[in-house]
């Protein structure tokens, strides 16, 4: 049984497969068994590493995996795969409908199956029909608006309901990959009527695509159906898919530790300073639980306000750190969030020194500050104080730092 751990480290043992892709596993709780995915792009943005992520996040939680690859030769399709780090493993079978279109020679090995004729149907639904039956925890097909250009719509059509009655009585599962060339509106209609999910992966294009995102269509096992957010993402190499938060602001007053935080949750933080204090910006990338963010860190000296509304632009949502000693300080922590112009923007708290002699409690932070109820406040402290050096941004404990980045991720999509 594979588990996914979100950002609460929670796991769902219930269903099985999983995407591996943060966001779309909290929202759907996985693949569960009998069910058919649909991951729909538009023909800008392409589907594949979600493929890529989907196998390797199965493959390596012991899950057996088959792909229908009609769109390039395993050969090349492991290769790719390695870019994103994703290497092959025991779990991994292939069924290789690529080579005989080219004419290239493919030998059957134990993991790669190979169709001799692509061009017959009956061929190619036999064969994967018959593989399927063998057992597996998924099956991905890449891609599947290749089948329907080599063949036609109907046929394509035809096979999905084939493949679902077999991954009904096998208790597996199905991804198909798909991209939107622009067929008739009603067989893509019926397409998507058939299927359990689909997922849609987008570009954000303004002359150039600027952004990609993926947005759950439909999903037939998820009760209350909530409205699915669309969620930035970026597919990184390596890594594969990163849910995205472009700018998230680090504010608070002078010496409250916002530098600290930003170097201790980010590996290539860079900083603006001058003796200590940060002059210009902080700015670090966060990679946690499939999730990635560029942080955004202000000065805290009131001579840099000015600056304050430019590096609140466009920011998505906010950490305000405080020093949990300095009480005083708190009237200004506040009128940086006002300055910032990202008031009422997700905002997570965080009370950092809270090791020092007269560090405040967590309730009396809250009164002092006038948190509404709904802010969540973390307290975070460093790692090890006798290495405390006053010109360096201080590491901070990695369990307060996750547990603001979770707090924060989770309001974020
Ligand atoms: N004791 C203790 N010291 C800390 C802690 N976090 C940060 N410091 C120290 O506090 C000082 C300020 O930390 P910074 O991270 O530079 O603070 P800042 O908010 O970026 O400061 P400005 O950029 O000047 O506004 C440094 O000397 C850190 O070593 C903590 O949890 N405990
Ligand atoms: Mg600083």
């Amino acid at each position: 049984m594979i588990e996914y751990k979100g950002l609460d480290g929670i796991t769902d043992k219930d269903f099985d497969p999983y995407f591996g892709i943060a966001k779309l596993d909290e929202q759907l709780k996985g693949i569960p068994s009998k069910k058919v995915v649909l991951i729909s792009a538009s023909p800008s943005v392409g589907n594949e590493v979600f493929g890529y992520q989907i196998i390797h996040k199965n493959i390596t939680s012991g899950v057996k995996v088959l792909v229908f690859l009609n769109r390039t030769s395993p050969q090349s399709y492991l290769t790719e795969m390695k870019e994103y780090d994703f290497p092959a493993n025991e779990n991994l079978f292939i069924i290789d409908a690529y080579s005989g279109i080219t004419g290239i020679k493919s030998d059957e090995t134990d993991h790669i199956r190979v169709i001799g004729n692509p061009y017959d149907k009956e061929e190619v639904r036999t064969k994967v029909l018959k593989e399927l039956g063998n057992g597996y925890g998924l099956l991905v097909i890449d891609s599947f608006s290749l089948l329907a250009d080599f063949f036609d719509f109907s046929f394509a059509t035809s096979f999905m309901n084939d493949i679902k009655k077999e991954v009904v009585s096998k208790d597996s599962a199905a991804v198909l990959l798909f991209t939107d060339w622009g067929y008739e509106k009603q067989n893509v209609d019926k397409l998507l009527s058939n299927v359990n999910s689909t997922i849609e992966v987008k570009g954000i294009e303004k002359r150039v695509i600027f952004g990609q995102y993926f947005a759950v269509l439909k999903c037939d096992w998820i009760e209350e159906n909530p409205a699915f957010s669309s969620v930035l993402f970026k597919a990184m190499k390596p890594g594969g898919i990163k849910v995205y938060f472009p700018k998230i602001l680090v504010t608070g007053p002078t010496d409250a530790g916002k530098s600290s935080f930003i170097h201790s949750a980010s590996k290539n933080a860079v900083s603006v300073d001058k003796l200590g204090g940060t002059i210009a910006l902080d700015h670090g990338t966060v990679d946690f639980q499939g999730y990635r963010a560029d942080l955004f860190g202000t000065p805290g000296q009131e001579r840099f306000d000015p600056l304050l509304k430019m590096l609140g632009g466009e920011a998505i949502g906010v950490f305000l750190v405080v020093d949990s000693t300095k009480p005083e300080q708190f009237p200004r922590a506040v009128e940086m969030l006002r300055k910032t112009e990202t008031y009422g923007l997700p905002v997570v708290v965080i009370a950092n020194k809270s090791d020092l002699d007269g560090a405040l409690k967590k309730e009396e932070i809250r009164e002092k500050l006038h948190l509404d109820s709904a802010i969540i406040l973390i307290q975070t402290v460093a790692e090890d104080l006798s290495k405390v050096d006053p010109n360096e941004p201080t590491k901070l404990k990695e369990a307060g730092i996750n547990e603001a980045l979770s707090a924060l991720f989770k309001q974020l999509t």
